[in-house]
Parts: C-alpha cells; sequence; structure tokens
C-alpha cells in the first residue's frame, strides 16, 4: 500500500559545511546530527494522468516553486527507470520561522514516498542515499536518534547510518527563534564561499579527529564532551565563513547577544551549548533538569522570542 511517509528534521552537531561533488552532493567532511521530535513533514506521492502538481501545506504551489521538487523527483524515476506524472502532497510540522531548515525532512520524506509510490524495496543505505541527491543533511534525516553521514566518495559509498536509535543521553536541543528575516545567502553558496577561507582546509583535517570525539562523547554518554564539541565545530564553521574572501557571516546582532546569555548561564552553573546553522538562530543543548530555567531567560533577555523544547526523534516512518 501507498502510504504517507514522516520524516524529522536533524541539527548537526558535527557540521556539513562543502561539497565535493554538487550533482551527487557528496560532501567534503563526515557529518553528525540529532534528529529532532518536534519537527517533521508528512509526504505523499501518487502517480496521476494529468499534470504534475506540488501541494505544500495544502496549498498548491507555482511551477517556480515546485522545480526543486519535480527535478529532484525527476533524478529518481530516471535512476529506477519509471515514469510518469506525480501529485507530491507534503505538510511541513517544521514553523518556517522556527530558524530550522526544513529540507532535511522534506528530503528525506521525498525520498521514502517516492518508493512507496512505486513499490520500490530500498534498504535504509539505499534511501539514505537517495535522501542525499535532494539535500545533503536529509541524509541523516532517514534513522532516529543520533546519525552519521560518512563523506564516502561516491553515490555507493556517501551515505548516513544510525549511531544509535534510542540514545540514553539526556539531551534536549531549545530552537531559539530570534530573527524571522529570510537567510541572505544560501546554504549552497555558503558552501561554495566558505572554501576561499584559508582555514578552510585545516578544517577539514579536523573532521576526523571531531568525528571520532563526538562518537565517543555519545558511547560515553557524556553529555559535556558532546555540548562542548558541538560548540567548538559550529564555531570553527562560522570562523571560516567570516574568514572566506570576501567574507560574510549568518550572525545578527541577536545570535551574539544569545551567545553571551548561554556563557552568561554556564558562568552561573546551569550548563548550556549552542550550535548555530545557516542562520541567525541558535540552538541551546542542555539537560532536561536545566530546560526550564534557560527558556526563562531567555524569554526574559528577548522580547517576543520563540523557543520550542525538542529531543530524539525517531527515523523514517509510515502513516496510515
Ligand atoms: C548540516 N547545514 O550539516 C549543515 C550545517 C547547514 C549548516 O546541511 O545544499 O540544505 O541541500 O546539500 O543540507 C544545510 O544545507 O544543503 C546544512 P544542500 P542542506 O546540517
Amino acid at each position: 500500500m501507498n502510504k504517507t511517509v514522516r520524516a524529522h528534521t536533524n541539527i548537526a552537531l558535527i557540521k556539513y559545511w562543502g561539497k565535493a561533488d554538487a550533482q551527487l552532493r557528496l560532501p567534503l567532511m563526515s557529518s553528525l546530527s540529532m534528529t529532532l521530535d518536534a519537527f517533521y513533514t508528512d509526504t505523499k506521492i501518487e502517480k496521476v494522468t494529468g499534470p504534475s502538481q506540488f501541494y505544500l501545506n495544502n496549498e498548491q504551489q507555482s511551477a517556480a516553486a515546485s522545480q526543486r521538487v519535480f527535478t529532484y523527483l525527476k533524478k529518481l524515476q530516471d535512476r529506477f527507470q519509471v515514469t510518469g506524472n506525480l501529485i507530491v502532497k507534503s505538510i511541513n510540522h517544521v514553523p518556517t520561522s522556527a530558524g530550522l531548515a526544513s529540507s532535511s525532512s522534506a528530503f528525506a520524506a521525498l525520498a521514502a514516498a517516492f518508493c512507496q509510490c512505486y513499490e520500490l524495496e530500498v534498504t535504509p543505505e539505499e534511501l539514505s542515499r537517495l535522501a542525499r541527491i535532494g539535500s545533503g543533511s536529509a541524509s541523516r534525516s532517514i534513522y532516529g536518534g543520533f546519525a552519521v553521514w560518512q563523506k564516502g566518495d561516491s553515490d555507493q559509498t556517501s551515505y548516513a547510518y544510525a549511531l544509535d536509535e534510542k540514545p540514553a543521553m539526556d539531551l534536549h536541543l531549545l530552537a531559539v527563534e530570534l530573527n524571522t528575516k529570510q537567510k541572505k545567502i544560501s546554504s549552497t553558496h555558503g558552501m561554495k564561499d566558505a572554501q576561499s577561507s584559508p582555514f578552510f582546509k585545516p578544517w577539514l583535517k579536523r573532521n576526523d579527529l571531531e568525528l571520532n570525539e563526538m562518537i565517543q562523547a555519545i558511547k560515553d554518554n557524556n553529555f559535556t564532551a558532546l555540548g562542548q564539541l558541538a560548540e567548538l565545530n559550529a564555531n570553527e564553521m562560522h570562523a571560516i565563513n567570516l574568514t572566506a574572501q570576501p567574507e560574510f557571516t549568518y550572525f545578527e546582532p541577536q545570535t551574539i547577544q544569545a551567545i553571551k546569555l548561554v556563557e552568561q548561564l554556564r558562568a552561573e552553573g546551569i550548563e548550556c551549548y549552542y550550535t548555530i546553522d545557516a542562520g541567525p538562530n541558535i540552538k541551546v543543548l542542555c539537560q532536561l533538569r536545566n530546560s526550564k530555567e534557560i527558556i526563562q531567560r531567555f524569554s526574559s533577555e528577548f522580547n517576543n522570542v520563540k523557543i520550542v523544547n525538542a529531543s530524539f526523534g525517531p527515523g523514517i516512518t509510515y502513516l496510515d
């Protein structure tokens, strides 16, 4: 039966920030992420005799807005030598204003919904490779808990695997919405431009070390080591953007203010760390016992701030 598919977003604790092959979305580095329970995309794809259409949140999308989806689905059709027009219906439970990229859940759900539609039996590894072609970070959303996307060096060898789908770690991610402005630099452009930084290559050389340290922190159930390393890795990515030629940054004044607040909380003994993606908003990593206090402090520091408290989400699930 052709089922609706649910995929959750993920946040990288070791970042993907550079492509070796833009067409296949082969990355220059391996990455590691946490899949989130609070944010997800539901997608169903059906074959139709009429024209192909894409509905997002029950609204039909223009040809321009649908282009990335259908270009992607055409690649999958070519790969599996199947044809036909398609109706794609997606509901995004990722508030666009939450400062979270929805492409990870969107393309993981599309890949799995495509396989449902054509009754293709694929392994999680193959599904991860298919999702990767749509959006790099989507390769990791096939799995729950912690996932590692091993960079590989070809379409066959670049895919994510489940590191720990049911982690014991007490880990919460507070998605803090400070700024709802549309980001000025897309991830695709940011990743490309970042490579002009003199620190890009040295950062790449550290990838194995940081990945292995993060895997160890997870195996040891060591929140402190995980938080420190996630913060370092995010700051390295943003330092590279700041030293690209020409330089650029996703930071806004509120980003720095939020970083200072995390540092202040830590100085007071409230253990928390931050990670930042290709936008101005920060995600705070903390343990359950401190989450209320941290939310309160962010709420009193920033007017009208929206905060979502997320923890581990599952991998691809099939609804209906
Ligand atoms: C990540 N980001 O590892 C990194 C960290 C943002 C910062 O993956 O071009 O939408 O579609 O492969 O996955 C965001 O970029 O990029 C991203 P494409 P994607 O999560």
